[in-house]
């Protein structure tokens, strides 16, 4: 399709509409629209004017767009996608080229590989496998309640889990309002933060929400953390008006409901866009070796600072970790989830391998099966 000077293409001025702009496209992601848009065959959506848009949820088939002139529903299957060679699900966060085709209604047409993506290991049964949760998340918030103990744990895995997105990891402890000794929290946070800025806010009083706003910029900015954490309560406060329900929290643990059920874009007025969560479950399958060594980046440097390269840290002579757990320099606790930790990741990918081993070895018996072909059928 050739476009006449004087009159720019519908994705140019979707690439300049204000509304993308907020959504956080930035101009090098505009080039790899363009591109991704030249990219797209003549044969998918013929004839139908390539957009630009981002996907600000998913739900069951349905890929709901921010698009130019408001937002807009594709179906996540189509001819036309696959036609255009569309390669994996739709996640929330994520850019493409749509056209409105002629059978089929709005139909994405490309998708930009993520250049960050929040992934979820699952393991099911004996299967691990990779999902991808939402993506071009620039800001991964690591969200800690403080109205109940402070998580180390769990704070670790999350810090893990955002480290390996490649955004840059924040922790957003909340409800500072009911705590007593908002210092002491903060060294604990701090001391288990591994180099990440600690931020702590309330909806409350206001607390922390300014830096907040500021950290989010005109980029997006996740919010991961348990439910009832506040993370909705959040997304309210920078937003100024009631966007996302909130929940009661249940008298006594302090643990709400799972009150958000889907991932989801919030943009905020100014620029910069939220992406809020459903409290998250079973983190302890999140876990890979890399992400566990960038939320102890205190034990790693240790561990590097062992005589032997492949220490275990239990009997060796000049052994750092062990020397550093001695003089208290590495607290008991923080090792301990570390081992921990490094182990769920290592079954994990054991797990994985296996299951790679055993497709390989079913690919294998079934081209067996076809080339001994004809004699099983007598
Ligand atoms: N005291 C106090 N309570 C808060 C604050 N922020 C949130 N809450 C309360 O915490 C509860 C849970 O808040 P939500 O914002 O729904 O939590 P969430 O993390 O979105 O929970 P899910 O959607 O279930 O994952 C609600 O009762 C909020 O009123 C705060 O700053 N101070
Ligand atoms: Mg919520
Ligand atoms: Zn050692």
């Amino acid at each position: 399709m050739s476009t006449s000077p004087e009159q720019p293409s519908a994705l140019e001025s979707d690439l300049a509409a204000p509304a993308l702009a907020s959504l956080g496209l930035a101009p090098w992601v505009a080039a790899l629209l363009r591109a991704a848009a030249d990219g797209v065959p003549a044969r998918a959506a013929a004839g139908a004017e390539r957009r630009a848009a981002r996907v600000v949820r998913v739900d069951r088939g349905r890929a709901h767009l921010a698009t130019a002139d408001g937002a807009v529903a594709a179906a996540t299957r189509t001819l036309a996608g696959r036609r255009a060679g569309v390669e994996g699900a739709l996640v929330t966060g994520d850019w493409v080229v749509w056209a409105r085709d002629a059978d089929e209604g709005p139909a994405v047409l490309a998708r930009l590989a993520p250049a960050t993506a929040l992934v979820r290991r699952v393991a099911q049964d004996d299967l691990s496998q990779q999902q991808e949760l939402a993506t071009w998340v620039d800001v991964v918030a690591v969200v800690v309640p403080l109205d109940v103990e402070v998580s180390v744990s769990r704070l670790e895995r999350t810090l893990a889990v955002a480290w390996e997105s490649g955004a840059r990891p924040l922790v957003v402890a909340t409800k500072v309002d009911v705590v007593a000794d908002a210092g002491a929290e903060r060294e604990l946070l701090d001391r288990s933060a591994a180099g990440a800025e600690v931020l702590l806010t309330s909806k409350a009083s206001g607390a922390g929400l300014e830096e907040l706003r500021a950290a989010v910029g005109t980029g997006t900015l996740a919010l991961l953390g348990p439910s009832g954490a506040g993370k909705s309560s959040l997304v309210n406060a920078l937003v100024g008006e009631e966007v996302q329900a909130v929940g009661a929290v249940r008298g006594g643990d302090g643990r709400g409901r799972h009150t958000t059920t889907a991932r989801e874009l919030v943009p905020l007025p100014g620029g910069g866009v939220l992406l809020d969560t459903p409290g998250v479950r079973g983190l302890g399958l999140w876990e890979t070796a890399d992400g566990v060594d960038r939320a102890f980046e205190d034990v790693a440097a240790l561990a590097a600072r062992c005589r032997f390269a492949d220490c275990s840290h239990s009997v060796e002579p000049g052994c750092a970790v062990t020397a550093a757990l001695e003089s208290g320099e590495l607290p008991e606790r923080r090792w301990r989830s570390h081992q921990k930790l490094q182990r769920e990741a290592a079954a994990l990918a054991v797990r994985h391998d296996e299951r790679l081993r055993r497709e390989q070895a079913r690919a294998f018996s079934k081209r067996v099966r076809l080339t001994a072909g004809p004699t099983r059928h007598r």
